[in-house]
């Protein structure tokens, strides 16, 4: 049976801002308190998907989620009607009120972690919604979430959902982030490698100047719970010196796609003894492992954190070779535009297209190509079995297009978030949407 890798990209929501809620993420922190365009941002999310859809690479589509989150503020103390209540924190707690209102679901690539059926031993294709509890905006999004992996993934045949893990930071979990997969074909046993970024029993090396988001102990815990096998199940550890320079998931230093590791020289603790055990795995699966490493002379991490080359998409095509979706960012840095000219260029070399995305919004926030986007490798019956409206077609983009032009402010900025005009516009976009992508009462429980 043949496989495919299928991207569900997050639709980006109307209440994309910034708020510099993310430490350790530099762009985050760079651009606080600037103002945002939430139609312009969606828009550039879609044109991705759209682009890659008409290239014939199956694209998925996750909605946003409700923000202001208001039944989220009510539980925390604030009380009266909407608009006393979205008062009430504004004045309280500007900071509150923003991580409230984070449209940060978008980065979809921190939703959950998903395996494969066949690398699974009930042949089911599971899922774990991260929990994210290193940010207090992130981790608001684990029900809702839930719920719609859930609505999307819905036949219980095929597909097995678990419960985020923990929320505690031993069990810190950013999702399919800090995950990699090597395989052959998408729908044979593949070698999944978690990253992490320290552990949380025992001690060892960890960063010192921004927070380690995942732990090794919530990767093991994901290997059991979607029932991989140990021989090809690998955890690794990140580089801490590289999370100290702003890179927060390792998505930011590294990218994999079937036999190819892209990364950067610096990208993990013990590089030389990973790539070992890669090889030897992948011998193991006749999967003929390529190791794309990109030199500090050339690349540097600041570089790379500038660019999020890493935090690009290896996309394979009906030949067999790769484009690499890259963001805009990475033709400004000379450098980082060579390496990428030369490396497709190269005779012989897997990835030799590179294609350029305008995904400004999103990156000012630290979201690259690679954030936005879920990968969930299915063969013919799973994809059959997914939410058919969840499925990026030409009348699906015409729709949300509009839909994005008809709802979407296009600017906005942290002082908005109290105007009691916004959850309303939010919600009848929202309930719109849920026609659009025919999912059902997703939302429900929040109101
Ligand atoms: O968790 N930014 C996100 C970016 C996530 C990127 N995802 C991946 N690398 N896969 C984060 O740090 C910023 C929100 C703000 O500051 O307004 C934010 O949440």
């Amino acid at each position: 049976m043949s496989g495919f890798e299928v991207n569900f990209d997050g639709l980006v929501g109307p209440t994309h801002h910034y708020a510099g809620l993310s430490t350790g993420n530099e762009a985050s922190q760079l651009n606080r308190d600037g103002l945002s365009n939430p139609r312009k941002a969606a828009l550039q999310g879609l044109a991705k998907m759209k682009a890659l859809a008409d290239r014939g690479f199956v694209q998925g589509i996750l909605p946003p989620q409700p923000r202001p989150n208001l039944a989220a503020l009510r539980g925390l103390g604030f009380s009266g009607s909407d608009e006393q209540v979205l008062q009430q924190a504004a004045q309280t707690s500007p900071h509150l009120l923003s991580a409230m209102s984070s449209a940060s679901s978008m980065w979809t690539a921190n939703a959950a972690t998903v395996s494969p059926s066949a690398d699974s031993a009930d042949g089911k294709v599971h899922f774990t919604v991260a929990n994210l509890n290193n940010k207090l905006h992130r981790a608001m999004e684990i029900p809702t979430t839930s719920a719609i992996l859930r609505a999307t993934f819905r036949d219980e045949a095929h597909f097995a959902h678990h419960a985020a893990l923990p929320a505690q930071s031993d069990f810190g979990d950013e999702g399919a982030a800090n995950h990699n997969r090597f395989c052959n074909d998408y729908a044979s046993q593949g070698i999944q490698l978690f990253i992490y970024g320290r552990k949380a029993f025992g001690g060892g090396p960890a960063p010192q100047r921004y927070p380690a988001r995942q732990t090794r102990e919530a990767s093991e815990a994901i290997a059991r719970l979607h029932q991989l096998n140990p021989e090809f199940t690998v955890f690794a550890q990140q580089n801490p010196a590289v999370i100290d320079s702003g890179v927060f998931h390792n998505d930011v230093i590294a990218v994999s796609n079937k036999q190819v590791l892209f990364h950067h020289q610096q990208a993990f603790l013990d590089q030389s003894a990973l790539l070992n055990t890669l090889r030897e795995k992948s011998a193991l699966l006749d999967v003929p492992f390529v190791n794309i490493e990109v030199p500090q002379d050339q690349v540097s991490v600041e570089d790379a954190v500038a660019s999020y080359l890493f935090n690009s998409q290896l996309l394979s095509k009906p030949d067999g070779s790769m484009v690499i979706v890259v963001p805009e960012e990475c033709r400004q840095r000379d450098n980082v535009w060579r390496y990428l000219t030369e490396m497709t260029n190269a005779s012989g070399s897997p990835v030799n297209e590179i294609a350029l995305f305008d995904l400004r919004e999103s990156m000012r926030n630290g979201g690259g190509p690679a954030c936005l986007r879920l990968r969930v490798v299915l063969n013919e019956q799973e994809r059959a079995a997914v939410n058919q409206g969840s499925l990026m077609t030409e009348q699906r983009y015409q729709q949300l297009t509009q839909w994005v032009e008809k709802h979407y402010r296009d600017r906005l900025h942290a002082s908005d978030l109290a105007d009691p005009q916004l959850p309303r516009e939010v919600w009848q976009a929202l309930d719109e949407l849920t026609q659009i992508l025919q999912l059902g009462a997703i939302y429900d429980f929040q109101r």
